[in-house]
């Protein structure tokens, strides 16, 4: 039932892309103006709920996919940070067997685990990346339109520079994914599955052991399988997170919930270092979206509001990233 139903979503989904107006094919506009950002409802690192007011901004349809970064790296012969060996100055604290090309996978457990541990489920593969995202026998030939994924800060960031690009704010991602519906829990709105349809790849059944895969997905799932925002955007909830801008830092610390800000840019790069950690020199951007293995048992952050800190090093099988662009409005 749920194979059906993502069927009849993508073919929605290429019908709405082939009638895509406007200046910048593959790209949206998003109208600036005030919206209510985090939410009082749900985890408490997104609270307070404040009102934000952001200009407005092209940004990608879809997120960056494997044949798109593919080209950009078949240009530039650019490297990965997954792929290089981390310098072991920077990592004191490692053994240095574990120094290799690695990134994080995740692997299902073949029994039930606790929950507090996310190593439990979280593995450092050797010989992981873009190209091969369970590790090196696996690959990325049938997933030419799939998310890119174990890319870190610095690569996104490589990719948005040679294609002219930028990255959003937590702010301008949010609102972007929001769709028009102000202070709606889903980016769709009130329900997580209308009529019951799934509007996101996440994850039905028990995480991390038991996946129904309603919505037919158990990884990622092609770009555009999922039905469009009001915003006419696919997939900013779900499938894979998105690297934003922002260093991260307690909404409590910049929000007044009395006041509007503007054009907000995060915190500073020290704050955001994670006071609770023993090597703490790897500073956090914010994640937005949630992905394919957020699951109502575990992680219910396939929310607009949801956020999570990610060290700007990090890699994973479950994270990726879309560009915008600050610019003229369609004219
Ligand atoms: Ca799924
Ligand atoms: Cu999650």
């Amino acid at each position: 039932m749920g194979t059906k139903t993502n069927r009849r979503n993508r073919e929605a989904a290429s019908v709405r892309k082939g009638a895509e107006l406007g200046d910048r094919p593959g790209m949206h506009w998003i109208p600036g103006g005030t919206f209510l950002m985090g939410s009082d409802v749900h985890y408490p690192e997104e609270a307070p709920a404040h009102r934000v007011t952001v200009d407005g901004f092209w940004i990608d349809t879809c997120a960056v996919t494997n044949k798109e970064f593919g080209r950009f790296v078949a240009v530039t012969g650019y490297v990965t940070v997954a792929e290089r060996s981390p310098d072991p100055a920077d990592y004191p604290d490692a053994d240095p067997a574990l120094l290799a090309p690695s990134s994080s996978v995740f692997v299902k457990p073949p029994h039930r685990v606790g929950l507090n541990n996310p190593y439990n489920w979280w593995t450092y593969v050797a010989g992981a990346q873009w190209r091969h995202p369970q590790g090196p026998a696996s690959s990325i030939v049938k997933r030419a339109d799939h998310p890119v994924v174990h890319v870190a800060w610095e690569d996104v960031e490589a990719y948005a520079r040679w294609a002219g690009k930028e990255l959003p704010t937590e702010a301008e991602w949010e609102v972007a994914a929001r769709g028009g519906l102000d202070g709606a829990p889903y980016a769709w709105g009130d329900e997580l599955t209308p009529n019951g349809r799934w509007m996101a790849n996440t994850w039905q059944g028990e995480f991390p052991i038991h996946n129904t895969l309603d919505d037919g997905y158990e990884g990622t799932a092609p770009v555009g399988s999922f039905p469009a925002n009001g915003y006419g955007l696919h997939d900013m909830i779900g499938n894979v997170w998105e690297w934003t801008t922002d260093w991260y830092i307690p909404h409590s610390s910049i929000a007044h919930s009395c006041c509007t800000v503007e054009n907000p840019r995060g915190g500073s790069r020290e704050d955001s270092l994670d006071p609770a950690a023993h090597q703490t020199s790897i500073p956090r951007k914010v994640m937005k979206g949630g992905s394919h293995l957020c699951s109502p048992n575990y992680c219910q952050r396939y929310r607009p509001a949801a956020r999570m800190p990610q060290h700007i090093d990090t890699s994973t099988s479950h994270l990726g990233f879309r560009c915008i662009l600050r610019a003229e409005p369609p004219g």
